[in-house]
């Protein structure tokens, strides 16, 4: 039978709804902190330093950390207001493990001996792969490491994936194909050194605020701005030139502009002949794309095609970044070699100010991927299926090769596994899927199947109520650990205070959990900095070489760029200097690539293209910012952006109530309507769970090659509907234009 979720209202009463966290007595003057601590923001890629006030084993406030490289003192709304986190009154506290009604804390002992019971029947009675692991990308490269041994070594299961699948796995699985590295290939310092720069689906003021300033520090030097993305997003506003591309056009964009800078001579031929292979195919294929035909695929102006590509083509220095408004499609690993093509073809790469580099979503975006907890993947962004690859890893492990599973599956079929009843156990940890994966009906269905699910979290998620056991961890500022932002810059997050009574790091859960699955003795880890020196050796000759860097070496020199193979190589902030690329022949290897359709796009039926992200209030799937009354505040419920075009035609009004629907569900939002986005599109942002979820509309389909799901194309349907009966959507006098 299935298992339910354990009911709200019994959560409800235990701990208490989403709420602004004020403490007992209010908030009181904190007067001097005992100290500073010098660390990192826990949110998003960017990384930005921080300095955290603490006083009494609490975080009560910040300052700017005005010499650490990257930011410079700078913080976005989200590292303003993460110490509000530290003592929330919905911090989990102690195991939980459900019971008819709802949980009942358990001791950690109970918990941990259930979870190596339930793992080792599993085994027995279905194999081991029957037993899987999802993980994330916000925790340390530490964690990240020592997950991927953990399931290999303990748990013994090829079926380990992250959540990172459903972000940078597109970008890099294109920068690994053309130029056989997965990272940036420049330092932020090289953007205001360029002359144009390209953003492709990037909603930079929003996502990626610390870049705004790299931006407009380049915009002051003279450089053009081109903005590709079906929203007027703020950092659109201020640009040269925007192009409301259709959402899955960019190809149309790419080749266009490739066609036009072959026709006037701005193609570097000499550099393609010297440092790249497969021009020839990338020049056939992008003959029919004429501004005209290109322009029909894009659903833009032809003229906007040829101007992109007279600023592009001849200028002398030029930088290109994009997210996952490009990534997050069927067509997301094409999207990006389509978008690299540009970069290649002028030679304007490995060179100050030419480069090229994806924004990082998560806070350990980039590390998170490299350390082996990826389904096809062991540490140092080592391949799990190549023998060399898999004999020195096990020799690092001391574990025989032959034990070492080969590649799993990837999130989504992961997924689809369970609800097939092929994997019957789920360990799961800094991820909640039951809002940020598409189709919210099918994980739902999924997890309740599951015969035993573990959580480790620090907040109940959405995902944590359909747990057997819940075991609650610490936040980043609790426990110490590197990460590498979104540049490759690999940087020391500093402890600042313990973590609460009750919880555990997740670290040291795996290295229980080990223990009691009879490997102790190769999780005999005392201190997350001794899993990192672990990890050194680990990666040592891997692509991702960290063999170099000390959390020494980090705290002096202000983080360290890998690849950094020996402790006096300076570390590598851009690569490919010297038109030296990543592959064995040192090449670029180019491919030419045709435009396709979405999944589904709109028909008669379901005539609206959804697509779907953030706003900047809030994080992700919100289990963190809607619990921060000051960004909730700014942000408390999704919305359907909509044109007052579209508005007109289906009669809405700015703040109306309106049903979405698509082929998989509906939710009711109200509406804002805006000259900011394409008439033929809405976009819903998706930090929001249950009824006001983006993903119960969004398909679950995904890119063949990177498996990452097609977030942001849909069809949807929208009609107005009257206010919903529910007294969370009341609007405050006070309230402001999003609720
Ligand atoms: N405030 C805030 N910041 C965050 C996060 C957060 O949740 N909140 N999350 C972090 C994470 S994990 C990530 S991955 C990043 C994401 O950062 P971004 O990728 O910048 O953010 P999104 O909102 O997902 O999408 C970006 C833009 O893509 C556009 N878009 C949609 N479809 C297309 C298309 O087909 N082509 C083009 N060119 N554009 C398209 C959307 O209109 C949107 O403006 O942000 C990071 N930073
Ligand atoms: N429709 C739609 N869906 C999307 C996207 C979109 O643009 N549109 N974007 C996708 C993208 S790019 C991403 S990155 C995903 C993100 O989606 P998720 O990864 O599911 O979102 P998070 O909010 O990061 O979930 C992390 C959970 O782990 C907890 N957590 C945070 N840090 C730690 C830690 O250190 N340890 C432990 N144990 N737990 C921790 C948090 O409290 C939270 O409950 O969503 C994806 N889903
Ligand atoms: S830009 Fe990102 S890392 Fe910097 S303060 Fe904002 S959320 Fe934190
Ligand atoms: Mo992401």
């Amino acid at each position: 039978m299935a298992k339910l979720p354990a009911p709200i209202e019994t959560l409800v009463e235990r701990y208490g709804p989403h709420r602004h966290y004020v403490p007992e007595g209010g908030w009181q003057p904190i007067g001097e902190p005992d100290r500073l601590v010098k660390t990192h923001c826990c949110f998003c890629g960017q990384q930005c330093g921080i300095q955290l006030k603490v006083k009494e084993n609490r975080v009560v406030g910040f300052e700017p950390w005005e010499d650490f490289p990257f930011n410079q003192g700078k913080l976005c709304p989200k590292g303003v207001k993460r110490y509000l986190q530290d003592g929330h009154e919905d911090r989990l506290r102690s195991p939980l493990e459900r019971t008819d009604g709802g949980f009942r804390e358990i001791g950690w002992d109970a918990a941990l001996d259930r979870t190596a019971r339930e793992i080792k029947r599993i085994h027995a009675e279905h194999g081991n792969d029957a037993f899987a692991i999802l993980t994330g990308a916000s925790i340390t490269n530490e964690r990240a490491y020592l997950m991927g041994k953990f399931a290999r070594v303990a748990v013994r299961t090829a079926n380990i994936d992250y959540n990172g699948r459903l972000c940078m796995v597109s970008a890099g699985a294109a920068s690994k194909k053309i130029f056989g590295i997965d990272r940036a290939a420049n330092p932020w310092s090289d953007i205001p050194k360029a002359e144009v720069i390209l953003i492709a689906g990037a909603n930079i003021a929003e996502c990626a605020p610390i870049t705004t300033d790299y931006l407009w520090r380049a915009r002051e030097n003279g450089a053009k701005i081109i903005v590709l993305d079906p929203r007027l997003t703020p950092i659109a506003r201020t640009v040269d030139l925007f192009i409301p591309v259709r959402s899955g056009g960019d190809i149309g964009i790419f080749n266009g502009m490739l066609h036009v800078m072959i026709e006037r001579g701005w193609i570097n031929r000499e550099f393609l002949a010297a440092h790249t292979t497969g021009w020839e195919e990338v020049e056939r294929t992008v003959a029919k794309y004429t501004p005209e035909y290109a322009a029909k695929i894009a659903g833009v102006p032809a003229s906007m095609i040829v101007r992109a590509a007279e600023l592009w083509g001849p200028a002398k220095s030029s930088f290109l970044l994009h997210s996952r408004g490009i990534e997050h499609h069927t067509k997301g690993v094409d999207n990006c070699m389509a978008a690299i093509n540009l970069v290649v073809a002028t030679g304007r790469i490995g060179r100050e100010g030419c480069g090229y580099a994806m924004i990082t979503g998560q806070g350990n975006g980039q590390g998170a991927r490299e350390q082996g907890q990826k389904a096809e993947q062991l540490p140092g962004m080592r391949d799990i299926d190549n023998p060399e690859h898999r004999k020195y890893i096990a020799g690092v492990w001391g574990v025989e090769e032959e034990t070492i599973p080969h590649k799993g599956l990837t999130a989504v079929p992961l997924v689809e596994a369970i609800h097939e009843g092929k994997i019957k156990g789920l360990l799961l940890l800094c991820f909640n899927p039951m809002v940020s994966l598409p189709n919210q009906t099918y994980i739902r269905e999924a997890l309740e199947k599951l015969e035993y699910f573990v959580v480790l979290d620090f907040f109940m998620s959405e995902t944590a109520r359909h747990a057997d056991v819940i075991l609650p961890t610490a936040l980043m500022e609790e426990d110490a650990g590197t990460t590498t932002n979104t540049e490759g810059r690999v940087i020391l997050h500093q402890k600042a205070v313990e973590p609460p009574p009750g919880t555990r790091e997740d670290w040291r859960v795996a290295c229980d959990l080990a223990e009691r699955l009879g490997v102790g003795d190769k999780f005999r880890f005392g201190s997350s900095k001794e899993i990192f020196d672990e990890l050194r050796v680990a990666s040592k000759g891997g692509i991702a070489d960290y063999y170099g860097i000390t959390w020494e070496r980090i705290e002096k020199e202000k983080g360290v760029f890998w690849p950094c193979p020996a402790l006096d190589h300076p570390g590598t902030p851009r690569l490919y200097e010297g038109a030296k690329f990543g592959h064995p022949d040192g090449k670029a290897h180019l491919k030419g690539i045709e435009w396709r359709p979405a999944t589904e796009e709109p028909d008669e039926e379901f005539p609206i293209i959804l697509t779907t992200g953030r706003v900047v209030a809030q994080y992700l799937s919100g289990t963190q910012t809607r619990r921060i009354g000051a960004l909730d505040d700014q942000a408390p419920q999704p919305s359907c952006e909509m044109h007052p075009r579209l508005a007109a035609k289906l009669g809405v009004v700015d703040r109306d109530f309106v049903k979405v629907e698509s082929r998989r569900g509906a939710i009711v939002v109200r509406a804002l309507v805006v000259k900011t986005i394409r008439p033929d599109t809405v976009f819903v942002p998706y930090h929001w769970p249950t009824d006001r979820a983006a993903n119960r509309l969004t398909v679950r389909a995904i890119d063949p090659i990177s498996n990452i799901p097609e977030f942001k194309i849909c069809a949807v349907r929208v009609k107005k509907v009257e206010k919903p009966d529910d007294d969370t959507w009341a609007l405050p006098p006070e309230a402001g234009g999003l609720r």
